[in-house]
């Protein structure tokens, strides 16, 4: 069936990466007829601790999207499969949280529970980032905080959540499916969470507009899928790229919608776009966020760097006789493009296995 052949070819390239694990001719043969014994029993299959490192690591290799691919070999891998229990898959994110971030030094992290099985489905995270802030919508227009958390933060209230200060960085809780339990939400306390105040080298105003943002991005919402096994619930993180912050979150209008309160701050003239005030704004914000995380120990790349050791990682990959797969439209940043190498060419853009995907939202 499907799961005896996508465990199959997990297998193989286990093997074939990893010669140190089946120094023995046939090794590959032998696990290979041991899956299969097991899915014929139990209808599935439990990776062994190097399977389960290997296949994390190759999953971020094969995320596409992904321009930060260079240091694949270093992700740590947190084995939490044993864990399914709300209460307890919220403590160890917690804890994933504390590992990554360290005092700022930021390391990639993944931690991954309990897989699907049989009848069985493993935890799901609802919130797309361990760490993410509430939006408010206060008079049918205005939000208060980031827009795209709205419908969060509204389910987190609706299941008992009133920890919301009403600032525009409320941290949200995470909220937390198992089988067998109600839907629960958990406070992600301060301690767990570090942030950086953004200020602009240049602008002693900018700190006036009091904005803020955390540290590591750990994305919740994917589920890693290995030889054929789905794990619903396995966070990972890296460091933040300036323009996610500076460029996105701050500056979409359907987010913070911050380019024209900086440009004001600027003092340019907004009733011209050919001026290019938005443009001028983007710069100073991704200015400011590249400066503050710099000034307070957090670990953060620029676009400019990360574009050129991602075309690192691309020859590196095809000296390893592999073909990397990229998505263009995500991989060149959101500004200066055209003034990054990744610009400049095309990618091969295939969907892979051992893999990060998105499935559909469970509570939409
Ligand atoms: C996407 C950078 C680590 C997996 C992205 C994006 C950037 C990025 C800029 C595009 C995000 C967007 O436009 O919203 C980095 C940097 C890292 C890093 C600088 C530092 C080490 C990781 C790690 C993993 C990973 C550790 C997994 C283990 C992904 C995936 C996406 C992505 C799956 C696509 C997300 C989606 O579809 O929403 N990365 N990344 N990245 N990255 Fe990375
Ligand atoms: N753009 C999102 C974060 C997406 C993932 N980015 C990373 N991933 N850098 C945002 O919050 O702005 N990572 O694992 O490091």
């Amino acid at each position: 069936g499907e799961l005896e052949r996508a465990a199959e070819e997990f297998l193989g390239a286990f093997y074939a990466e990893n010669p140190a694990e089946g120094a023995a001719e046939g090794a590959v043969a032998a696990r290979s007829r041991q899956v299969r014994e097991e899915i014929r029993r139990t209808g599935t299959y439990r990776h062994t601790a190097a399977e389960l490192r290997f296949g994390a690591r190759v999953a971020w290799r094969n995320s596409s999207r992904c321009i930060g691919r260079l240091y694949w070999r270093s992700l740590r891998v947190r084995d939490r499969r044993d864990v399914r229990a709300a209460r307890d898959v919220a403590a160890e994110c917690l804890a994933h949280l504390g590992e990554a971030t360290g005092s700022g030094r930021i390391r990639p992290v993944v931690t991954v529970f309990a897989p699907d099985r049989p009848g069985e489905p493993g935890p799901r995270i609802w919130n797309d980032q361990l760490i993410r802030y509430a939006g408010y919508r206060r008079d049918g227009r205005t939000v208060v905080g980031d827009p795209q958390n709205i419908e969060l933060t509204r389910t987190a209230r609706a299941l008992g959540w009133t920890g919301g200060r009403g600032t525009a960085f409320d941290v949200l809780p995470l909220v937390i499916e198992t089988p067998g339990e109600p839907v629960r939400f958990f406070d992600v306390p301060g301690r767990a969470v570090l942030e950086v105040e953004l200020t602009h080298p240049d602008f002693r105003w900018f700190a006036g507009l009091g904005l803020r943002w955390h540290a590591v991005p750990a994305v919740s919402d994917m589920t890693l899928e290995i030889g054929g096994i789905s794990y619903p619930a396995a966070p990972f993180n890296g460091w933040y790229m300036g323009t996610e912050i500076g460029a996105r979150d701050l500056g979409d209008e359907g987010r913070y919608d911050l380019l024209p309160r900086v440009a004001e701050g600027l003092g340019l003239d907004t009733s011209d776009e050919a001026t290019l005030w938005r443009d001028r704004a983007l710069v100073e914000l991704n200015v400011a966020v590249l400066h503050s995380f710099r000034q307070a120990g957090v670990t953060i790349t620029d676009h400019h760097t990360e574009s050129r050791r991602f075309l690192a990682h691309v020859s590196k990959e095809e000296s390893a006789g592999r073909t990397c797969p990229a998505d263009w439209s995500w991989i060149v940043p959101p500004i200066s493009g055209s003034a990054t190498p990744v610009f400049h060419r095309l990618y091969n853009d295939r969907d892979l296995r051992p893999n990060y995907v998105r499935k559909a939202r469970a509570h939409r």
